[in-house]
């Protein structure tokens, strides 16, 4: 079986941080390093998203041309990902020719089946000074509701309310500032209702006309669920072209381009072309055959594109295999944060590589730190105490450690060659681990391949301190338990070396040196399960192992400060950034608090109950952005209630939340379902929502006063 791998093809309009790295191309790298030393046949393609108003936006801002952006972003992002082995086997770009033929292709093939698209002429905002048609992001003006002069063409960020730009009063163009004119335009439609029923069946139980595509088991429970969410709230035909000058041309449409998402994935079969004419495959081969598996990695917010539009795409253009399964990550933060350019929060891969270049083991030190707290299931967060605590412990006391006092101890007793020794439990115990770390890995579970992993060292670890073949020298040294011991420590050893290649493949390399083993190649681990299950050793008897040395100096150490002292400038540039952020916060022009109401009595404030509550399950609400349908738990009931945190919150991310709500207001519709209660929460100056929560593990129905 052939394994066609894809990962997010970033925006080349920006560099990339650790959070994108955790997201969609790590667990790649992870996964097809993996199947390569299965000796599986792999292709895994990415590269740069070149397209989109952003871009344009930006390059008129900046009074430069668009391809001055892409070329930039594209070289950085891609030699970032070249400096921390992900190991793409072809890194695209959507500017190229053949993507855009590649994409008309795509677009012409569905017009031509005359049932996918529906092509609509309507009235949009246009710019007569820049001359071009306006996203409704790009247009400003007074919200109809709250008079905020900054609203935007889709949303009031000061109201919060939808808005469609036509509804905005005085409306001016951000991008020249001149007063928008509307004009007739025509654009094409995707038709994606007329495939939610087949989709829905796909996402729930695997099966496309009864056939069996993959094990819905094997999906993500928050993938599925945010598919569902969607689902349920129907789908509608998706306008899928723009008014644009920056883009792939609509065949036949002059002025018209394709919009970003509908061009993007497809990028991702351009990619394959171009492998394949570079390096003489058949990229139908891969997106076709019957013995090919497509994965898409990606983060949680590309979800819908990845697991609804693109099958659908795939589907309506025929032949395409679709994805057996799109593991999407969840979010990164950053020392409690969430990472932000604007405000210099996190840190990006260039700097990372540029910062970090005395670091020994840079690369790997990151990688391990972001595995062994990848947000694969929640959002997780990085921290450089987190990053310090992994590379110590388990890199430098637990794997690096095991190895040199193994070579080490070999050298002392036996010339550095493996003694003999015969096969007994430890060596199962080596295959058990072996097997478990490579299953956790197909099944995309990377956090806990890493802690098997540091299982199997912490193992070898305990087995020789308890054998402790130095006081059994000591004793007699022609006790043979010393050559039994340092058999099976030799075995242990190279079955490290092996199975950490995928996470840390530059130190995998310095491994097998010190164990004088050539770097792993395709088919290795496949190998090594072999020769583990016939019952013969990894390294055999009368192998001589290299030189020992410190694989991993320490970051604290007291004798040597200067690892440290590499992350303690990181922590002094954050330490900075908060400073910054504090003195804003402090200073005089109080922004607008709500002023206080007027005094009420309090017997107006014991009429309100107030209760602890869990959610238990949550989703949009149809044909509302705003509203997400909940039941909650009060412990000694649950009710329905509908709640105006759809723009805030995901439902699954607030599934699972504990909250305080008021019990006792009349319970009302809220389109057309019935609320029956309140949940409260906490609202800042820029609209920002949080719930009021009891700490975690209190319980549900206890009140609040
Ligand atoms: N460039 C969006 C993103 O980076 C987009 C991914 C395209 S994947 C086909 O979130
Ligand atoms: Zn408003």
């Amino acid at each position: 079986m052939k394994s066609l791998l894809t990962s997010a093809l970033p925006y080349a309009n920006g560099p990339l941080h650790l959070g994108h790295l955790a997201g969609a191309y790590l667990p790649a790298d992870i996964y097809a390093r993996y199947l390569r030393l299965m000796g599986r046949e792999v292709l895994w393609v990415c590269g740069s998203d070149e397209h989109g108003a952003a871009i344009t936006l930006r390059a008129k801002k900046e009074g430069i041309d668009p391809r001055d952006i892409i070329d930039k972003y594209h070289a950085l992002n891609k030699g970032s990902f070249e400096a921390l082995g992900i190991s793409f086997d072809y890194y695209h770009r959507t500017s190229a020719p053949l993507h855009h033929e590649t994409s008309q292709e795509f677009f012409t093939k569905l017009l031509k089946r005359g049932d996918q698209f529906e092509i609509k002429t309507t009235e949009q905002y246009y710019d007569p000074e820049a001359n071009q048609f306006l996203a409704d992001r790009y247009i400003k003006g007074t919200c109809p509701n709250c008079g905020s002069e900054n609203a935007f063409g889709d949303q009031c960020e000061n109201c919060g309310k939808d808005l469609s730009p036509t509804e905005l009063i005085n409306p001016v163009s951000t991008i020249s500032g001149a007063k928008p004119e509307l004009r007739e335009t025509k654009h094409w439609f995707f038709r994606l209702d007329e495939h939610e029923t087949w989709l829905k069946e796909w996402i729930q139980t695997g099966k496309v006309d009864g056939v069996q595509l993959h094990d819905p088991k094997d999906w993500k429970k928050h993938v599925v669920g945010q598919c569902m969410s969607w689902l349920d709230g129907g789908l509608m035909p998706r306008s899928i072209t723009r008014d644009l000058d920056w883009g792939i041309q609509v065949p036949d449409a002059p002025g018209k381009v394709l919009y970003v998402w509908f061009d993007a994935p497809i990028g991702y079969i351009s990619s394959t072309k171009q492998w394949a004419i570079e390096n003489g495959g058949n990229w139908e081969d891969w997106w076709k055959g019957d013995d090919s598996e497509l994965v898409h990695f990606i983060g949680k917010d590309n979800i819908v594109f990845h697991c609804i539009v693109f099958p659908a795409m795939l589907k309506a253009h025929g032949e395409y295999n679709l994805p057996v399964n799109v593991p999407a990550n969840q979010f990164l933060n950053f020392e409690g944060d969430k990472f932000s350019k604007s405000r210099g929060w996190g840190i990006e891969l260039q700097e990372y590589v540029e910062e970090f270049k005395d670091f020994p083991n840079s690369e790997d030190a990151i990688r391990w730190a972001l595995i062994r707290n990848l947000p694969e299931q929640q959002d997780a967060d990085f921290t450089w105490d987190g990053f310090t605590e992994y590379h110590d412990k388990d890199l430098a006391d637990k794997l690096g450690n095991f190895i040199n006092r193994v070579t080490v101890l070999t050298h002392k007793y036996f010339g550095g060659r493996v003694p003999e020794g015969a096969h007994t439990q430890v060596q199962s115990e080596v295959t058990e681990a072996v097997y478990k770390i490579g299953q956790d890995i197909e099944a995309f579970r990377f956090k806990d391949a890493a802690t098997s992993f540091v299982e199997l060292a912490s193992f070898g670890n305990t087995y020789l301190q308890d054998a402790a073949p130095w006081s059994l020298f000591k004793a007699n040294p022609d006790d043979p338990a010393i050559a039994e011991t340092m058999y099976h420590c030799a075995q242990i050893a190279a079955a490290l070396a092996l199975t950490c290649t995928p996470f840390i493949p530059f130190s995998a390399d310095r491994l097998r040196a010190v164990l004088n083993q050539i770097p792993a190649t395709n088919g290795d681990w496949q190998l090594a399960m072999d020769t583990l299950a016939a019952g013969r050793p990894l390294l055999p008897s009368g192998h001589e192992l290299g030189e020992a040395g410190v694989l991993f100096p320490k970051i604290i150490d007291r004798k040597d400060d200067s690892r440290n002292a590499i992350i303690q400038k990181q922590r002094d540039k954050m330490a900075a950034v908060l400073a910054a952020k504090t003195e804003t916060d402090a200073a005089p022009e109080q922004e607008a608090r709500e002023a206080f109401k007027p005094e009420m009595t309090f017997d107006d404030f014991l009429k309100m109950d107030l209760r602890t509550a869990t959610i238990l399950t949550a989703e949009k609400v149809k044909k509302s952005s705003k509203l997400l349908h909940l039941t909650i738990d009060l412990g000694s009931e649950q009710r329905s209630v509908v709640s105006g945190i759809a723009k805030h919150f995901t439902p699954e991310e607030v599934v699972g939340r504990q909250v305080v709500c008021v019990t006792n207001l009349a319970p009302r519709k809220m389109a057309g379902v019935l609320s029956e209660a309140m949940i409260l929460m906490a609202e800042d100056g820029e609209g920002k929502l949080v719930f009021v929560s009891p700490p975690t593990g209190f319980g549900n129905g206890w009140t609040v006063r």
